[in-house]
């Protein structure tokens, strides 16, 4: 095929195109295809360390098998934007994590190509091993592939799912994409095991062994050949050559040596690799020896995030998902003069305050130190710093294990990743009644990543636990009040605020230890004649409720606010105290509504008799879809200004009228 003058990408369509390139051409496409997603992604942002890094394994995996027939999981799958491009949706392709544009992972909503969805990493092999049991219930011949990364191999869902592989099928093909990255650098004994793979000196020897080998083979005869003598040749010269008897490597798998298998051989996968992951044809001809195996098989790539472009490779923690960025220097947009410094880098200098004053603190990341703000520990106090990987279970209960003997540990884990640990939450933390303190970062929308990434359900899953403190700071300063709060406390608690910057508010320099269960009135009824309106703003929902009680005020509403503080204990009295004196109370929550703050205030008033409507606003009972901005989706589902008011006077208008013509409720 002539190459098209804008080039091979934009004549593919669909991977059955891809198939029919030589080559020559799909190494120009990859070509294209970076360039693609360093210019499209250069104004919205997104994935671009993980997606370089996959571009010819992208390509050779289409090359070989055929979606939607073949199945392709990726794990996170924040790497499947080169999969995207070419599954149909490259004129779509600029509208990544933005509204209404296409997602930032993979959804099965999206296209038929993707066949499952995700964002938590770990899932993949698990998800990829049922259809593999699936396809083998129903005898139907469709191919597999999990595609994962060193990093979720840190995590246990994963090891869960190595166990079960050999059992379970004949047919199954994993793709261990190792670029020695997790978000930051991978962290643990894996991570050394997968580094002593490669950097075995006889990589290199075994990398040429095995290309020359798959190169001899006349395509026709391949399938014969692998299923016999090659198959032992490849599995010789991979596994054997490169992982055998190397005293630098002997105790990588605790056995006190590799033997003559390496830690996949023990689960029952036959191991290819590690190859590189860069070489195209070398790529697709070892996929298609996979595609001919009878037993389960991993192949272990090795390829380099942000390949391709200078300033990716230079810094691949902070390319691995960035906001826009300068297309020729990589430098990214500085936050606008005078913007409050985020919660995050607020949160990371009080941890490194309050382990400086109590020895008992220490800090626990699950594979997230920037994001969470906690690499300010590592850096100030290495030894009071922990990053576990991606392993929130693990984080919880490990935390749970040092609390026992009298530290006060700290998990910095977002509100989303922390429900994969609810029953470590359940069974380890709160029912041994131990003080850890979790900080929730994310609590609330991350709006372009959308609703894998949301943090919009603990309020609701903590709160029916017993010995539970749970907190929301209206603001920075209060974030470490609250953290300093929870450092005396005898029992775990857990604080949830937002991503991005803070409300701009000064942090004291000594901070304040509050009261458990108590409420902050910030503005009390004006007794003025006017309708009452109790505003009950939870967190950084504090400016709707001041806006809108300013704007009822204008329209002679007598308002009062108050700064929950705390969804569990909840103040009871000050919270009767002021829904029975209000005619309307409204609470707001970033949170769902269902089973959120506004439950519990409704929980209460039932409890207590206390009869007066209550305007809930909050997120509803749906998954919150990704968009550009947190605005928009905001003014989308009704967290705003304007549906507060509206939705107050409709209360009233809703109302009896009394003799006097005052309306009162009923
Ligand atoms: C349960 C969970 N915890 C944390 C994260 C945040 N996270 C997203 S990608 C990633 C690193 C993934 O590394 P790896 O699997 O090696 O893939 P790579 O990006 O290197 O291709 C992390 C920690 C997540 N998505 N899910």
């Amino acid at each position: 095929m002539n190459k098209p003058k804008n080039g091979y990408l934009d004549m593919v369509d669909s991977p059955e195109h891809v198939r029919k390139l030589t080559m020559a051409q799909r190494v120009e496409l990859a070509a294209e295809i970076r360039q693609e997603l360093i210019t499209k992604l250069a104004k919205n942002g997104g994935h671009l360390g993980p997606n370089l890094g996959v571009v010819e394994l992208t390509i050779a995996l289409h090359s070989v098998f055929a979606t939607p027939k073949d199945r392709f999981v990726w794990d996170v799958s924040h790497q499947s934007y080169v999969h995207k491009l070419l599954t149909g949706r490259k004129d779509r392709f600029h509208t990544i994590r933005t509204t209404d544009g296409l997602n930032g992972f993979s959804l099965r909503t999206e296209s038929e190509h993707d066949c499952y969805g995700a964002g938590h990493a770990g899932t993949a092999l698990s998800a990829a091993l049922g259809m593999c049991a699936a396809r083998d219930q129903r005898k139907s011949d469709e191919h597999v592939v999990c595609i994962f990364g060193d990093a979720a191999l840190t995590n246990g869902i994963s090891f869960e799912a190595l166990n079960n592989i050999a059992h379970t099928t004949k047919r199954f093909i994993c793709i261990l994409n190792d670029n020695e990255w997790s978000i930051a650098k991978n962290v643990g004994a894996i991570a050394g095991y997968l580094n002593k793979l490669i950097t075995n000196p006889r990589y290199n020897r075994l990398h040429k062994d095995l290309e020359r080998l798959l190169r001899k083979m006349p395509k026709g005869e391949l399938a014969i050949e692998l299923g016999q003598k090659a198959e032992e040749a490849i599995k010789g010269a991979v596994t054997d050559i490169a992982l055998r008897q190397s005293p630098s490597v002997i105790d990588a798998d605790g056995r006190g040596g590799f033997g003559s298998s390496v830690m996949f051989e023990e689960f029952g996968l036959r191991y290819l690799g590690p190859i590189d992951g860069h070489n195209l044809p070398l790529l697709v001809e070892t996929l298609e020896f996979a595609k001919a195996c009878d037993t389960p098989i991993v192949i272990h790539v090795l390829t380099k995030k942000g390949k391709g472009f200078e300033a990716a490779l230079g810094s691949p923690e902070k390319f691995h998902g960035l906001g826009p960025y300068d297309v020729k220097t990589g430098a990214t947009v500085p936050p606008k003069p005078g913007t409050p410094p985020n919660y995050q880098d607020v949160f990371g200098e009080a941890m490194v305050r309050l382990c400086r004053k109590d020895t008992s603190v220490v800090g626990i990341t699950a594979a997230m130190p920037s994001g969470t703000g906690l690499k300010a520990l590592e850096k100030a106090m290495p030894e009071r710093y922990y990053d576990v990987g991606i392993a929130e279970e693990h984080a919880v209960i490990f935390a749970a294990g040092l609390a026992t003997m009298g530290f006060r540990p700290v998990c910095a884990i977002y509100s989303t990743f922390l429900q994969r640990a609810y029953d470590c939450i359940h069974h380890d933390v709160c029912l041994q009644d131990l003080p850890v303190i979790f900080c929730m970062d994310r609590a609330g929308l991350s709006a372009n990543d959308g609703p894998t990434h949301h943090g919009l359900f603990d309020i609701a899953y903590l709160r029916c636990l017993p010995n539970v403190i749970a907190m929301a700071p209206k603001d920075e300063d209060e974030l470490v009040d609250m953290m300093f709060t929870a450092t005396h406390q005898k029992r775990a608690c857990f604080i949830r605020y937002p991503r991005g910057a803070g409300e701009g508010v000064p942090v004291k320099d000594q901070p304040k230890l509050l009261d458990i269960g108590k409420a902050e009135v910030l503005q009390p009824f004006a007794n003025n004649r006017g309708q009452k309106v109790a505003f009950f703003a939870l967190g950084n929902m504090q400016k709707i409720a001041r806006e809108a009680a300013a704007a009822l005020a204008a329209d002679g509403f007598d308002c009062a606010l108050i700064n929950p503080r705390f969804t569990k204990p909840i103040d009871e009295a000050t919270t009767t105290q002021l829904g029975s004196l209000a005619d309307v109370v409204v609470t707001l929550e970033d949170h769902a509504l269902m089973g959120g703050y506004g439950s519990t205030v409704l929980e209460l008033f039932a409890e207590k008799r206390v009869h007066v409507p209550v305007v809930r606003i909050g997120w509803p009972d749906v998954f919150i879809e990704h968009a550009s901005s947190v605005d928009y989706l905001r003014q989308k589902h009704g967290l705003t200004v304007e549906n507060t008011v509206a939705k107050v006077k409709a209360q009233f208008n809703a109302l009896p009228v009394s003799a006097s013509g005052v309306q009162k409720p009923a």
